[in-house]
């Protein structure tokens, strides 16, 4: 596992993130072993950090166990230890209780806990301590998303001489939720201290400088942020803050090779046989998790039944969902909600053999699912809110036969850029079963031109693209882009 690499003199890049791109696992027998958790962010990273005696601070994934710095892959992991209490206030309560919900429109009411709060700001400490102890002069710091909001500003207090760049992973709220939040002064002063604030869409960045005028009392710039450029302004001292926005995407060529690879292809049609060579396949694929609308596509799916507008003999439904935030109570009573419809349509709409819903609650390889989003005649991403929202773009970048079809909220960050889907108000059912309708019946040639398109956008706007985007603007001349 450990590879000769010198750590001598720190670190001169460095990516904060609530996890490391490695889990450690417990295994029955009392053993541990490290698991990959191969994701579009390591994989995007790994070059820069590689190359830049880079090291990747975050939390092992298990609570109360210290483990020293090793070397994995040509990068220092730096485990930053967290107590069973700290999972419990800090991570499923204030960041996922609070924050989480807030930042999703407030589609579950957010708690606001003053335990949880402190947990929060002691465990940002933590990690702002950690990365202020292995930086080298001057490195380039990366801060990941709304479990660090603080880190910026008290990695600045302590290391005045890193280039410090945050960027945020969900939605940024509307200014009038952000408000709700007894420690709203704290979080945007916390980001405040870095150079660089990313975001995933421009409205995103522009509630963030209106919040700095209002609560910090600053003048940002005025003009409006664009996409990957012309970003916000804020003076602060001496230092010039810049706030953008920064479209986050996937490895898509990467997908688009592995979903036109032997194995993919063969799996596919095994994948339509074992649900019965149905006439078309629907699919989803989410976290299982309340803001990703999953209830949303399955009722506008059985009204569609009972109507007689979908005939469940030639339309199958298969629902994958990974397990998320399990021991969150908002999490499992959405769990429950999301079994009993799809117990319902199968009880009333399915036959002996032949479910309409296939409904697994488990997380699949890469591979398979590549299968699945290839067998798939109809996608359903249907978010009530989204920051981005990758499926859709894996999707798109496996259908390289400019078949299928996508159905796409436009609370998702990514409808913006996706265009040529069926877009959607996952709100209004009726207009998400006309949608659905489309897709199903769209003609081949409207559908491949649409494909085509959706597979123009993302085959050209990758994860390393926006790696490179972001790295640039935060470090303009930095020789480690060359
Ligand atoms: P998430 O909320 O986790 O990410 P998303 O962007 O859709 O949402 O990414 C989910 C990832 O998990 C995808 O790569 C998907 O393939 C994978 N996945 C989902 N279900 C799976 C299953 N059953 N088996 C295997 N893999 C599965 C957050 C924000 C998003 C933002 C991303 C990146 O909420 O808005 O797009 O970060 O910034």
């Amino acid at each position: 596992m450990s590879t000769e690499i010198s750590n001598s003199g720190g670190a001169d890049f460095i990516v904060v993130a609530n996890r490391l791109p490695v889990d450690l696992e417990r295994l029955p027998d009392g053993t541990e072993r490290w698991k990959h958790s191969p994701g579009g962010l390591v994989s995007a990273l790994q070059p820069f950090l590689q190359r830049n005696s880079g090291a990747w601070v975050g939390w092992p994934g298990v609570a109360d166990v210290e483990v020293d710095k090793f070397a994995e892959d040509g990068i220092w992991l730096h485990p930053v230890m967290l107590t069973s209490d700290e999972v419990r206030l800090y991570y499923e309560g204030f960041s996922n209780g609070t924050l989480w919900p807030l930042y999703h429109d407030v589609v579950a009411s957010p708690v606001f806990d003053r335990e949880w709060w402190n947990s929060y700001v002691k465990v940002n400490q933590r990690f702002a301590d950690a990365v202020a102890q292995i930086a080298a002069d001057g490195a380039i710091v990366w801060v990941q998303d709304y479990q660090l909001q603080l880190v910026p500003a008290m990695l600045r207090e302590q290391r005045p001489d890193l280039r410090i760049g945050f960027f945020l992973h969900i939605p940024f709220p509307p200014t009038e939720l952000f408000m709700q939040l007894p420690w709203r002064r704290e979080i945007i002063q916390g980001l405040l201290g870095a150079d660089l604030i990313g975001f995933h869409r421009p409205g995103g960045a522009q509630n963030y400088l209106w919040l700095v005028r209002r609560l910090i009392g600053l003048e940002p710039s005025r003009g409006a942020v664009g996409v990957r450029t012309r970003p916000g302004v804020v003076q602060v001292g001496d230092r010039s803050v810049r706030v953008g926005a920064f479209p986050i995407s996937i490895d898509a060529s990467g997908l688009d090779t592995l979903s036109r690879s032997r194995d993919v292809i063969q799996r596919t049609r095994q994948i339509r046989s074992d649900l019965g060579n149905p006439r078309k396949i629907i699919l989803g694929v989410d976290r299982l998790d309340y803001t990703k609308g999953i209830d949303v596509r399955l009722y506008a799916l059985q009204e569609l039944l009972s109507e007689g507008r979908i005939d469940p003999t030639e339309v199958v439904m298969v629902q994958l969902a990974t397990p998320s935030r399990e021991r969150v109570e908002h999490y499992q009573r959405m769990r429950g909600e999301i079994e009993q419809v799809v117990s319902r349509i199968n009880g009333e709409f399915g036959r002996v053999g032949h479910p309409v819903v296939h409904y697994l609650h488990q997380s699949i390889n890469r591979k398979e699912l590549a299968a699945f989003f290839s067998a798939a005649d109809v996608m359903l991403v249907t978010p009530v809110r989204d920051g981005m929202n990758l499926v859709c773009k894996e999707y798109v970048a496996c259908r390289h036969d400019l078949g299928g079809a996508l159905v796409l909220s436009e609370f998702a960050g990514a409808a913006a850029e996706l265009t040529s889907a069926f877009l959607v108000n996952p709100h209004d059912l009726d207009g998400v079963k006309n949608a659905m309708e489309s897709a199903l019946e769209v003609d081949p040639a409207e559908g491949r031109r649409r494909m085509r398109a959706l597979r123009r956008q993302v085959l050209t706007h990758d994860v390393d693209r926006w790696a490179r985007s972001f790295l640039d603007a935060l470090q303009p001349s930095s020789e480690l882009l060359s």
